[in-house]
């Protein structure tokens, strides 16, 4: 109580700057929540063979089940609507509507279903904000022409299939389409270090690596992936306009993970200069195709030996100016120090190591219970503030924030509800934004909190929660708000009110 209370006394200050019309949200994703990996004709995605793969997710859990959102939906809307939550990200199973990902073959059924979830959420006065593309591949393509998932070109033609049938099907009510999460994390982490499907890896890069997907090139294939999916964001992007923009009123952009960077050692220039390639290869990688049709200067003069795709004019022309906003999905930052020493895969390129800790031992902010956060809330402002500047002031949605605790996951549910290590966490990264807007003058347009619920989370299995709701896996999957859940609601309704 005195927590929020504080809290409310030291947003009053900042309240009136927020515009009226600010988005407030939480966000999921169809394969960490819905479960019914077999139900009503849906397909199999790259993610139901990699799960089953022994060793891949932790203690060999699946996403099967999940949170069972598929048939709990409505309970999770109430949650929302006793939360004043007013906004849900959340993304399409492709295999669910396209169980082979042939657009011949649609799932009647699969349809159906997203009719029915959106219809409910707007008749609760929530909008659907929809992700098309979270990682969940039809597992049809992982043989397609002998050649895995991203990696064929072909792919670019399937998604703009599967696109256009959501386009066509849900437009009407879905006004906010998001073509792609995170293309950064499912290019090196699918195909780079293959910890995430379909688990593609070079040997030699990681020892634990036996690849999934049979084969691998580390230096190549994250490159070759994140071009194949750029495109395919830049052809759903042109569908969209020349089809369904005009009529259905909507608008379109991606999402890209970015955290900002600190010199490993603040006396070295080189580290600094390190910090502004470290950028340049996570936001700026699919930040820069999007604004200027190119990649960033930083990635081309460092990726050697033709490895790095290149545009040509007609992929450059689609590319260019392909957004209506710019998203961003903000966790964690690092230290950056310079080496020197030229890589052949996607870590070593930008000739930087990435670090926690710096030069003196000091740590960025305390871990998470993930073991690739640490918490920097500063980095959310420096961040805005380069996108704001490189990309001539878009409009920003910071589509995903948040934080797994500590230790939460061992803790009986009793305890797991006094989440404070996440309620500080939010507090100070709203704080860190909207000081952005108000001094930055960044144009932020909107936050979502990752996660509503606890879920799946990839080769974590469940045993890393990014929830404001707690969901309980021993016991029937019942759900119960956090702290957290209700310092966000006292938080979003109070700027929405605030004079
Ligand atoms: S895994 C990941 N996440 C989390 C996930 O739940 C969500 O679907 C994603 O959009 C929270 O936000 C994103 N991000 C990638 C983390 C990097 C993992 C590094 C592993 C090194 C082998």
């Amino acid at each position: 109580m005195i927590k929020e209370l504080v809290i409310l006394l030291s947003v009053a200050c900042y309240a009136s700057v927020l515009p009226k019309d600010f988005t407030w949200g939480s966000a999921t994703a169809a394969f960490q929540v819905e479960g019914a990996w077999n139900i009503s004709g849906r397909g199999p995605c790259i993610w139901d063979y990699f799960q089953n793969c022994p060793g891949r997710i932790a203690l060999n859990q699946t996403a099967e089940v999940a949170d069972d959102f598929y048939h709990r939906y409505s309970q999770d809307i109430q949650i929302m609507q006793t939360l004043g939550i007013k906004n849900l990200r959340l993304s399409i199973s492709w295999t669910r509507i396209l169980p082979t990902g042939d657009i011949n073959n649609i799932n009647q059924a699969g349809i159906d279903f997203y009719n029915q979830l959106f219809n409910a959420l707007i008749s609760a006065g929530i909008q659907p904000w929809v992700t098309l593309f979270h990682w969940d591949l039809p597992q049809a393509y992982n043989n397609f022409t002998n050649q895995s998932t991203w990696l064929n070109p072909d792919v670019v033609h399937k998604f703009n299939d599967y696109a256009d049938l959501c386009f066509k099907s849900f437009g009407d009510r879905v006004k906010h389409w998001i073509t792609m999460n995170e293309i950064q994390t499912f290019a090196w982490i699918g195909y780079g270090v293959g910890g995430h499907a379909p688990g593609r890896c070079s040997p030699d890069i990681n020892s634990w690596c036996q690849s999934v997907g049979g084969g691998g090139n580390s230096s190549t294939e994250p490159y070759i992936v994140a071009h194949h999916a750029l495109i395919s964001h830049g052809l759903a992007v042109q569908t969209y306009r020349n089809k369904y923009q005009k009529t259905q009123g909507g608008k379109i952009g991606m999402t890209i993970n970015s955290g900002y960077a600190v010199p490993w050692n603040v006396s070295d220039p080189e580290d600094h200069k390190a910090v502004d390639v470290s950028v340049a290869f996570s936001y700026a990688w699919f930040g820069d195709p999007q604004a200027f049709g190119q990649y960033p200067e930083e990635m081309t003069s460092r990726i050697t030996g033709g490895r790095l795709p290149s545009f040509n004019a007609s992929t450059s022309a689609l590319l260019k100016g392909s957004y209506d906003f710019m998203g961003l999905n903000y966790y964690t930052s690092q230290y950056v120090h310079y080496t020197g020493i030229p890589g052949t895969d996607f870590g070593n390129d930008g000739r930087f190591t990435s670090s926690p800790y710096n030069a003196s031992g000091n740590l960025i902010g305390p871990f998470a219970e993930s073991t690739w956060l640490n918490v920097y809330p500063k980095g959310l402002r420096d961040v805005l503030k380069w996108i704001k500047k490189r990309y001539n002031d878009p409009d920003i949605y910071i589509f995903e924030n948040g934080v797994s605790c500590p230790g939460e996951s061992s803790l009986p549910e009793n305890l797991a509800l006094n989440d404070t290590f996440r309620m500080n966490y939010v507090f100070d990264h709203v704080m860190e934004m909207v000081d952005s807007v108000l001094d930055d003058h960044v144009k932020v347009k909107g936050y979502f909190l990752w996660s509503l619920l606890d879920n799946f989370e990839w080769a974590d299995g469940y045993n890393v929660r990014f929830g404001i709701t707690y969901v309980n896996y021993n016991n029937n999957l019942t759900r119960t708000i956090k702290d957290s859940g209700y310092m966000y609601s006292n938080l979003i309704q109070y700027l929405r009110t605030a004079p």
